[in-house]
C-alpha cells in the first residue's frame, strides 16, 4: 500500500512541476510542447502504448531539464529529479493461498477494498507449501493435508466471488497449463485497469503429491474437471452497464472424483477415510455447483 501511495504522490508532484513549466515565462517553446503532450497521455490503454509513449516523452524532456538546471533553473532541477515518476508504476503483491485465503486475508481484503491501483497475484497451491503442507481455506474437500489428516471436510473458499462483490475489483482465475492465452489476457487486463486487481493462479506443487514434471497437465485437469474454472470479471465492462463476467471454462469434460486420486493428496484419502469415495463425489458436486453458478452469473444482463 505504501509503495502505491508514494508512487502516486511522486506522480502528482511531477505533474505539478509540469504545470509550472507550462506556465513559466522562460520555458522554451519546445519544452512547453512536450509538457503539454505529457498531460494528454492515457497510460491505462489496453495495449500499454501510453506507457511507452510516456517513457519516450520523459526521455525527450530530460535534456531540457538538464540544460535548464545547468543554467540555474530551480524548477528544471526539481523536475529532473522526479521526471521518471511520470511513467506509471505497477504495484504487485505476490503470495500463496495460505496467506491470501487465511492468515493474510484481512490485509488482502483491505487492499482490494481501498480501491487503489494495486494488483494481487495468488499462487494457489491449495496448501501451505513453505511450512510443510498444512490445509488452507483453499484446500478442497477430501484432500489430505496437515490439520486435515482424514481429508479436508470443508469446501474450497470461493475467494474470487467473495471479492467480486466490491464491483470495482478486477478478478481472474488463471491456469497456465490449461489456457496460456487466457492467462496473458488476464494479466494485460489487470494491468490496463486503473484500480485493484486479484489474479488467482492454479499452481501445482510437490505438496500435492504429484510428479511435478506433469504440473502443466495437472493444471489442465484441474480446469477440465471444473475443480478450478477459469473466469474473469472486468469492472470496466460492468461500469458500462454490461456483464463484466467472462467464463473461459467449458463445463466439466472429465470427472474430478475419477482423476483426483492421481495426486497423492487425494489417493491417501482412500486409505485414511472409509468415506473417501463419497467425499470425492461431494467435492465434485460442489465444483459443478460452483460452475453452474458462474454460468448463471455470466448469463445475467448486468453484473
Ligand atoms: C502471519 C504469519 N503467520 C505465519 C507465518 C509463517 N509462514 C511463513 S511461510 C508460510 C506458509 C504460507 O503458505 P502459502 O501462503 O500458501 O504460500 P506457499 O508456501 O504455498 O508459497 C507460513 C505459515 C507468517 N509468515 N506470517
Amino acid at each position: 500500500m505504501g509503495m502505491r501511495v508514494s508512487a502516486d504522490k511522486l506522480y502528482g508532484y511531477a505533474m505539478e512541476l509540469i504545470d509550472k513549466a507550462i506556465a513559466g515565462e522562460k520555458t522554451p517553446a519546445e519544452m512547453k510542447a512536450l509538457c503539454e503532450k505529457i498531460k494528454t497521455v492515457d497510460q491505462y490503454d489496453a495495449k500499454g502504448q501510453g506507457v511507452e509513449e510516456m517513457r519516450g516523452l520523459v526521455a525527450q524532456l530530460k535534456p531540457f531539464c538538464e540544460a535548464g538546471k545547468a543554467a540555474g533553473c530551480e524548477l528544471c532541477a526539481q523536475l529532473l529529479a522526479v521526471a521518471d515518476n511520470l511513467v506509471r508504476k505497477s504495484v504487485w503483491i505476490l503470495g500463496g493461498d495460505g496467506w491470501a485465503y487465511d492468515i493474510g486475508y484481512g490485509g488482502l481484503d483491505h487492499v482490494l477494498a481501498s480501491g487503489k491501483n494495486i494488483k494481487i497475484l495468488v499462487m494457489d497451491t491449495e496448501v501451505y507449501s513453505n511450512t510443510g503442507g498444512q490445509a488452507s481455506k483453499s484446500t478442497p474437500i477430501g484432500a489430505i493435508a496437515k490439520f486435515a489428516a482424514s481429508g479436508k471436510t470443508q469446501a474450497k473458499k470461493n475467494l474470487g466471488l467473495m471479492q467480486m462483490q466490491y464491483k470495482n475489483v478486477y478478478i481472474a482465475y488463471v491456469s497456465m497449463g490449461a489456457n496460456p492465452a487466457a492467462t496473458v489476457k488476464a494479466f494485460n487486463e489487470a494491468e490496463a485497469y486503473n484500480g485493484p486487481a486479484l489474479i488467482i493462479a492454479y499452481a501445482h506443487c510437490i505438496e500435492q503429491g504429484i510428479n511435478t514434471a506433469n504440473g502443466p497437465e495437472r493444471q489442465k485437469i484441474a480446469v477440465d474437471s471444473v475443480h478450478f474454472p477459469l473466469w474473469r470479471y472486468n469492472p470496466t465492462a460492468a461500469a458500462e452497464g454490461k456483464n463484466g463476467l467472462t467464463l473461459d471454462s467449458k463445463a466439466a469434460t472429465i470427472s474430478f472424483a475419477a482423476t483426483a486420486t492421481a495426486e497423492n493428496r487425494f489417493k491417501q484419502l482412500l486409505k485414511a477415510n472409509p468415506n473417501a469415495q463419497a467425499m470425492l463425489q461431494r467435492a465434485e458436486d460442489g465444483f459443478k455447483e460452483n460452475y453452474e453458478l458462474l454460468t448463471k452469473l455470466a448469463g445475467l444482463e448486468k453484473l
